[in-house]
């Protein structure tokens, strides 16, 4: 018999499912087809995941109590990033794509405060990395409780003014953990951001059921250790779900060209019209419309600053 399911955590060949119906994790195989029609696209694909967490699946119970997956369902949307060079999958200067997750209701972007530094340039191009998969995007400015000297509410302003929504935390002394758990509630919630920021502490903080294992941080490089190390989907309470990541060291967006780049800082879209010319990378050109936003004031340096380094990695890219 057919039972629907989501996949919450693959390691090597099993991917666990839970079961929409009796909300139990169950251990499945992939049905062979899918091994053979990945080689069959090889060439051309892009994609290095067949399946990820987030995928809703049908499966089939084995009498041994696992299961087979049988269909992959559509993605309604999904997480990428540059996926780390592979040694003979990719012809020289390309890049697949890997992805992390799918499904998403709420893309959260970890960050801290402090330990490690807080780091605005990362902040700016994981926004690019959700505002070009179309998620809905939410900053989460952790470690408050170390800054001594009021240093952090300018920061919040930036990015709440461009329009996002920007949540305060501590998952030590638990400021902000009421108002995140307000926006996590009965969606799929995506955690994401550096290694050591505090994503595990924050979901046990947010929920005293979880016991996810946490890090220490170096005391040479202020960096987290790598502590959570699969992609894991938990159900907290019923009907939340969150993804819990892995640090992640490399930030790269997946697959943005150059001219699309200024789409995805949303405070850029409102002046991009007024550039003389339609193919403006608002980098060098005369009588561009954002530049003349930041000379004003309209659009800040800081953000600038991002875009243009984001712009230089993309001319990195040889394949589009
Ligand atoms: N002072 C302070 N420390 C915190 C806070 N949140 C987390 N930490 C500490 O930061 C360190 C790393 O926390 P983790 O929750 O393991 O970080 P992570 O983001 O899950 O890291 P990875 O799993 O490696 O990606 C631990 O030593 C936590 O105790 C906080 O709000 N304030
Ligand atoms: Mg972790
Ligand atoms: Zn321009």
């Amino acid at each position: 018999m057919n039972n629907d399911g989501t996949i919450c955590r693959i390691e090597s060949k099993d991917v666990y499912v839970i079961d929409d119906k009796h909300r139990r994790e169950i251990r499945c195989s992939m049905r062979g087809k899918f091994k053979k029609e990945f080689n069959l696209k090889k060439d051309k694909l892009f994609q290095t995941d067949i399946a990820v967490v987030g995928d809703r699946v049908i499966f089939s119970h084995n009498a041994d109590g696992t299961g087979v997956i049988h269909t992959i369902q559509k993605r309604g949307n999904y997480l990428s990033r540059k996926a780390p060079r592979i040694k003979g999958a990719s012809y020289r200067g390309q890049r697949l794509e890997q992805i992390v997750a799918s499904n998403i209701d709420n893309f959260f972007i970890i960050s801290s405060f402090s330990q490690p530094n807080f780091n605005n340039k990362a902040i700016d191009r994981f926004l690019v990395t959700g505002e070009s998969s179309h998620l809905n995007t939410v900053i989460v400015i952790n470690k408050i409780d170390l800054d001594f000297d009021d240093e952090l509410p300018p920061w919040s302003q930036l990015y709440e003014e461009i329009g996002y929504t920007v949540v305060n935390t501590s998952a030590k002394t638990k400021i902000g953990i009421d108002n995140l758990r307000l926006l996590i509630r009965g969606k799929t919630n995506l955690f994401w951001g550096h290694s050591g920021v505090g994503k595990s502490s924050l979901l046990n903080a947010l929920y005293s059921n979880l016991d996810l294992a946490i890090g220490e941080i170096s005391t040479a490089t202020q960096k987290g250790k790598h502590t959570t190390v699969t992609v894991s989907m938990l159900e907290p309470e019923p009907g939340t779900f969150i993804i819990d990541t892995p640090g992640i060291r490399e930030i790269d967006p997946y697959g943005i060209r150059k001219e699309d780049l200024s789409h995805y800082f949303l405070e850029f879209k409102e002046f991009i019209p007024l550039c003389k010319y339609n193919s403006c990378t608002h980098n060098h050109e005369p009588d561009c419309g954002v530049i003349n936003a930041v000379e004003s004031g309209k659009i800040s340096e800081i953000r600038y600053d991002s875009y243009l380094r984001i712009l230089e990695t993309i001319e990195d890219d040889l394949y589009f």
